[in-house]
């Protein structure tokens, strides 16, 4: 079986090269650059791998997206639609994102930005918010990730509410579903969390009036995709106070621009992209293990849907 391995950093490309090779000694693993018998290729395992470096496989078995999302793949404008993506996800990737959204809710729930601020002006300012309890925070994205933030965050104590395309039932939040209930999950959300996929429904859903929907001076936390924020809108609604702090993590150009508006912004917090990274020691396993089971059983369970983009 041969398979290759393409991220944009060649770096990275080797490293995940080397975990799979040791991994599947079954299995000829090269830099899809470097792939020297392209009619043999079954398996590409990739991070952005641009437009046209797929097409150049003809006997693909599936495509293997190195992250939760596909959209990466999807990218690809000469993308060979008959051939199947399966997304790595897993606990650690679960895990990580647990921590990120608990860690940057609370820190938006205990005003940690406003206390950073008087501390920088050596102003002692007591500020209390209520308790968690009386903290309503809603997770856009029910999936995987979203699920179980939403579920860490119920634990924490928060009044947690969740959006999803199809209608759920997850115990301790209140969930709502579609376009028809969207307002009435806005309206409760005061820290705001996304975690959709980008698709041609999602891309720029967090936009100026989806922020009007908001109570004034919600907080937000994406850590989804750049594409679903409308940058313009966001900045204009911090200036004007509807939006009272951000929390980004994603941004549609990574890594983004040293001159970009939003690394020195008082209302913006940036993390590059490290929301829930997938790394070649746990993800190569992972990977190894979907690739074995689609090739046991031509199928796997976390098989991509390409039509609904997720
Ligand atoms: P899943 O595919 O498991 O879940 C997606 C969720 O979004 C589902 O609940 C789905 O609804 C919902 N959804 C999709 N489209 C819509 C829509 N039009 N309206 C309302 N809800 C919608 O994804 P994951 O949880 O695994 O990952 C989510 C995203 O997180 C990834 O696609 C990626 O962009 C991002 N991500 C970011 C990382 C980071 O480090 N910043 C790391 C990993 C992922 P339904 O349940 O009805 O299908
Ligand atoms: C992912 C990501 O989609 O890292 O897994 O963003």
């Amino acid at each position: 079986m041969s398979i290759v391995v393409h991220c944009p950093d060649p770096a990275e490309t080797a490293e995940w090269r080397d975990r799979l090779a040791a991994l599947m000694p079954e299995a000829r693993v090269e830099a899809l650059e470097a792939a020297a018998a392209p009619e043999a290729v079954r398996y590409a395992v990739v991070w952005q791998p641009g437009t046209g470096r797929l097409a150049r496989f003809p006997g693909l078995r599936a495509i293997v997206s190195l992250g939760a999302g596909i959209d990466h793949v999807l990218a690809d404008r000469a993308l060979p639609a008959h051939v199947p993506i399966i997304r790595t996800v897993g606990r650690d990737l679960t895990q990580r994102m647990r921590e990120y959204v608990a860690l940057h809710v609370l820190r938006h729930h205990r005003e940690m930005p406003a206390l950073a601020a008087a501390q920088a002006a050596a102003r002692w300012q007591q500020i209390v918010p209520p308790p968690a309890t009386g903290r309503r925070v809603g997770v856009m994205g029910l999936g995987n990730l979203g699920a179980a933030a939403a579920r860490s965050l119920a634990a924490l104590g928060f009044d947690t509410a969740g959006w999803a395309r199809s209608a759920r039932e997850i115990e301790g939040v209140a969930c709502f579903a579609g376009a028809g209930e969207l307002g009435a999950f806005l309206a409760r959300s005061e820290i705001l969390v996304c975690l959709l996929p980008l698709t041609d429904a999602t891309a720029d859903i967090l936009n100026a009036g989806l922020f009007a929907r908001l109570p004034h001076g919600a907080s937000l936390v994406n850590a989804g995709r750049g594409g679903h924020l409308v940058e313009e809108d966001l900045l204009a609604a911090l200036d004007s106070g509807r939006i009272s702090h951000a929390t980004l993590d994603v941004f549609r150009q990574e890594p983004l621009p040293a001159g970009h508006p939003f690394w020195r912004h008082p209302g913006v917090t940036v993390t590059p992209h490290i929301a829930s990274m997938i790394d070649p020691e746990t993800g190569g396993r992972i990977v190894a293990a979907n690739i074995r089971a689609f090739e046991r059983d031509g199928t796997v369970a976390d098989l991509a849907d390409a039509a609904r983009g997720y």
